[in-house]
């Protein structure tokens, strides 16, 4: 289970992360779950990283669900269960409108039983201390080889209507380190700079200004003295997070062709008003436009945009 940091090679924008860089993600035992110490173990180290969080046989429907749907837009290879990467795509020739055939992946009854059913609502809500309730409007992602996701922290997307919300990011396949893992800056829920920088922009009124923080993470690391903490993820693995706290993916840089398919949502207290960009049947997005606006409503062969 333990990343082994001489043979496996964590990537941002080809540079390699130096080993002694690199950390292991906490991992929280899901025996101790009550809310004193899903409390006290967020406020130290800014996340919560459970390990098989769900029903293994759900986590499979779910991933064979989306699975199906690429291989329709002919961007999985036959048997679409093993989810290969084909490098084709059909996408745009049988859907015109990008948005509504990733809001109908995205809809998917096997997956919303994963993001927005009874354990994850259970697990967030005894964090909270309160009922919570998870956001509809969902970021599912398939990444093929060659991306990355650059550093940010999510209060600039979520926060408008209340500071109380977390992220959870799933893994619904393999995620070891080859395969783009999510990683997060040790200690940044407390850097205080990036919480003022940070907590008053909003990227959706602010268009003119970007989330992500450019510098390569092991700079970023390197000057604050602290680590990048990451993990291999398996399916059903999760790591939920507060809203301030430096995160980013590595790259997918594996030579097999196994599409790495991860899904995060956001979770509030029921009790506290909501952003309608994030709610209802038609959610617009942190920009208005819907699941379009999305990277993964491009085909898998498109590159990325960066906000
Ligand atoms: O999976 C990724 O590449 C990024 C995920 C992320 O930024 C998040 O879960 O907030
Ligand atoms: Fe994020």
């Amino acid at each position: 289970m333990k990343i082994n940091f001489t043979h496996d090679l964590a990537l941002v924008n080809g540079l390699k992360i130096p080993p002694k860089l690199l950390g292991q993600l906490n991992e929280f035992k899901i025996e101790k779950s009550n809310h004193f110490n899903l409390k006290q173990s967020i406020k130290k180290d800014g996340y919560i990283f459970v390990r098989n969080l769900f029903d293994k046989n759900k986590i499979k429907l779910a991933r064979e669900e989306v699975f199906m749907r690429l291989k329709e837009v002919d961007e999985i290879e036959d048997p679409y269960q093993d989810g290969i990467y084909s490098g084709r795509s059909s996408r745009d020739k049988i859907y015109t409108n990008r948005g509504e055939f990733w809001k109908s992946v995205s809809n998917g009854k096997y997956l919303r039983e994963i993001t927005n059913g009874k354990v994850l609502k259970k697990i967030i809500s005894d964090i909270f201390g309160e009922p919570s309730i998870g956001f509809d409007f969902l970021f599912l992602r398939p990444v093929a080889n060659g991306k990355f996701t650059q550093m940010h922290c999510d209060t600039s997307f979520f926060t408008r209507t209340t500071k109380k919300v977390l992220t959870c990011w799933i893994s619904f396949t393999n995620v070891t380190i080859d395969k783009g893992p999510l990683f997060v800056i040790e200690n940044s829920h407390k850097f205080n700079d990036i919480k003022e920088k940070f907590d008053g922009f909003d990227v959706g009124i602010d268009k003119n200004r970007k989330a992500s923080i450019e510098e390569h993470p092991s700079e970023f690391a390197k000057k604050r003295n602290s680590k990048i903490l990451t993990s291999n993820f398996y399916p059903g693995d999760i790591l939920i997070f507060g809203m301030n706290l430096i995160h980013g993916s590595f790259e997918h840089h594996s030579k097999d062709k196994n599409i790495r398919l991860t899904c995060d949502v956001r979770y509030q207290p029921i009790a506290e008003p909501k952003d309608s960009r994030y709610f209802g049947k038609n959610p617009g997005g942190t920009t208005g436009s819907g699941y379009g606006e999305l990277n993964s409503a491009r085909p898998l062969n498109e590159n990325w945009h960066i906000r």
